[in-house]
């Protein structure tokens, strides 16, 4: 099999894909912002198979978002701004658990964004880690400090089992094809603040709008 990485593709290119959102308005593009997603997806795919079922629901939610990005008002979600704007004037966010309104924009981004916390908060957890930590601790404390608060039991239950296959600290490095610990941790340490940026605009623009609960 192919290794993760031969086809030009590593965890650096990824993150610095999602460093390329931001535009000089300090709007975030819709564009690369998938993008990196795809690179994550494919990233987790290497972890094995239990974890394509963590990686499903972030595909489902990227083919949504691509859909209205190649839909009749692609323009408007061209940045998570305009989305939000143009989805908050025309009344096609649901406030609500409501069924009759097809699923929006701003409740999928939502959950790419929360889950996008756990991501940095895993990370982070790696990069400072030291040698001997327990990959699948880190994973589990990251998932219980952000995502897994909208989850309910069932799923919980099913990623925590997922965190246990995770490989150790060294053979995630390597899986990452950035060089040497050292050169990952020193990666990640650039990295981070980047997607830390990304999160924290985003978590300020739905708060301003009241979009943080989103059904
Ligand atoms: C190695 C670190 C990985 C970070 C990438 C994270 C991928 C995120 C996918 C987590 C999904 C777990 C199972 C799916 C749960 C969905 O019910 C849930 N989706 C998310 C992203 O939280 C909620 O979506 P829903 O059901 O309201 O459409």
């Amino acid at each position: 099999a192919m290794a993760y990485g031969d086809d030009g593709h590593n965890l650096r290119e990824v993150l610095a894909t999602f460093k390329s959102c931001l535009d000089e308005k300090s709007e975030i593009l819709m564009d690369p912002y998938l993008a990196g997603w795809k690179g994550l997806v494919r990233f987790l795919n290497t972890m094995g198979t239990i974890f394509t079922f963590v990686s499903k629901d972030a595909v489902a939610k990227i083919q949504i978002m691509e859909e209205f990005r190649s839909g009749p008002h692609k323009e408007s979600y061209r940045t998570l701004q305009s989305m939000v704007s143009y989805e908050m004037a025309n009344n096609l966010v649901d406030m609500k658990k409501n069924t009759e309104r097809p699923v929006s924009g701003c409740r999928t981004i939502l959950r790419l964004h929360r889950a996008l916390l756990w991501l940095q908060l895993f990370l982070e957890g790696l990069r400072t880690g030291g040698a001997d930590c327990k990959t699948s601790v880190v994973c589990t404390d990251s998932y219980n400090a952000s995502l897994a608060n909208y989850h309910p039991w069932i799923i919980r239950k099913a990623t925590t089992i997922a965190f246990c296959t995770l490989p150790n600290r060294e053979a995630f490095f390597e899986n990452m094809k950035v060089g040497s610990n050292e050169e990952a941790v020193e990666m990640l340490g650039e990295a981070l603040p980047h997607i830390k940026k990304l999160y924290d605009i985003t978590q300020e623009l739905y708060s301003q709008h009241k979009l943080l609960d989103l059904p």
